[in-house]
């Protein structure tokens, strides 16, 4: 039996190198040895405002780049969260086990509560509940996602744990999260102390995947480094770090080559040349997106079969839930 990965995106903006290097690059790599489920998932996105028009433009933007990326939907299943009623029946359920205390030290919670002062919403709070749900109802064995999910993927293990122990303990499989060793966490090109985050209204940033290779290159050099000069991977160094790591998730070259490479060079050199290995990386992707948008009928009905396929394994677990806990 293979394992099973699941993982997800939230459709709420545009998609950027991060969650390319740190999320969707390694997913295309999961398929060929896992089986494979990937969500959008629109009903995370709506925890904060979102403009209809946008929020349905970003789904089709996020299914096309999935695709474009080399998921394949032959050996992964690819779906939007809303279409598998699912998720939200058995949001509610976990709902009403999960303690509050466990929601209180969720720390993107706190982080987006701060920055959405005006709007916080009750489904902010308990979007983690929600990401439980996505994972718990595909029996899933591995959860690829960056860093800053890692305490999301940690409350669904205890929730699983915690039905287990009161409802038998093969009602949900405990799920594993998977962090790649390297770029977990992408940084920002104009502050390197800041993830790259979608949600974020500075265009210099985050490299997206659909900018063109001048935008790209315009963002590259204008990145924020430092006054030294040597250019060597260096943790306390976050601007030049984040520059070298993208550089070598990019170029598929060691440290040790990057850096003897770069030896006697100056920061504009490693600018401009990362520039082009990120535009020499995206460009596949980008056409590839572009013609799958030019075909929405086409990316449509990969949605409706990628849906029917979850929907079943979803509501078999749903309706196993519910008779264990005595619903109906
Ligand atoms: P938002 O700003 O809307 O919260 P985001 O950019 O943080 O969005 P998510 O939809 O929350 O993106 O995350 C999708 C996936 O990409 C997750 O697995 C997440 O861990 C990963 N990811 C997000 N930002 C980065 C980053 N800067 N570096 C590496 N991985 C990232
Ligand atoms: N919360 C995640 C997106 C997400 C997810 C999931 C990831 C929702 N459900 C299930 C993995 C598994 C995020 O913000 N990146």
């Amino acid at each position: 039996m293979k394992k099973r990965v699941f993982s997800g995106i939230k459709p709420s903006g545009d998609i950027h190198l991060g969650n390319y290097l740190g999320a969707i690059r390694n997913w295309v790599t999961a398929q060929e040895e896992h089986d494979s489920i990937y969500c959008i998932v629109d009903l995370h996105s709506i925890t904060v405002a979102q403009d209809p028009k946008e929020l349905k433009r970003n789904i089709r933007e996020l299914t096309a780049i999935y695709f474009a990326a080399g998921i394949d939907e032959k050996k992964s299943t690819v779906f939007v969260q809303s279409h598998v009623s699912a998720h939200s029946e058995l949001a509610w359920i976990l709902n009403c086990f999960i303690p509050m205390g466990w929601m209180e030290r969720m720390t993107q919670f706190k982080d987006k509560a701060q920055k959405n002062k005006k709007r916080v919403s009750v489904g902010l709070f308990d979007y983690p509940a929600l990401m439980a749900a996505d994972i718990l109802l595909y029996d899933t064995d591995y959860v690829p996602v960056g860093e800053d999910q890692k305490q999301h993927v940690e409350l669904t293990r205890d929730t699983a744990e915690l039905m287990n122990s009161r409802f038998g303990k093969d009602l949900f499989k405990v799920p594993t999260p998977v962090i790649p060793k390297t770029g977990a966490r992408i940084m920002g090109l104009d502050d390197p102390l800041k993830k790259m985050a979608k949600s974020d209204d500075k265009p210099n940033r985050s490299v997206y995947l659909l900018d063109s290779p001048d935008t790209i290159r315009k963002k590259i050099m204008r990145a924020t480094t430092d006054s030294l000069t040597e250019i060597r991977f260096d943790k306390e160094r976050h601007g030049v770090n984040n520059l070298l790591t993208i550089y070598q998730l990019c170029s598929g070259k060691t440290a040790k080559e990057i850096e003897a490479h770069f030896a006697g060079k100056q920061y504009s050199d490693l600018k401009r040349e990362l520039a082009e290995v990120v535009v020499e990386e995206l460009r596949p992707v980008q056409q590839k997106a572009k013609d799958l948008l030019n075909h929405p009928d086409h990316l449509e009905s990969l949605l409706k079969t990628g849906a029917e396929k979850a929907e079943e394994i979803a509501q078999a677990t749903l309706k196993r839930v519910q008779e264990r806990i005595g619903l109906g």
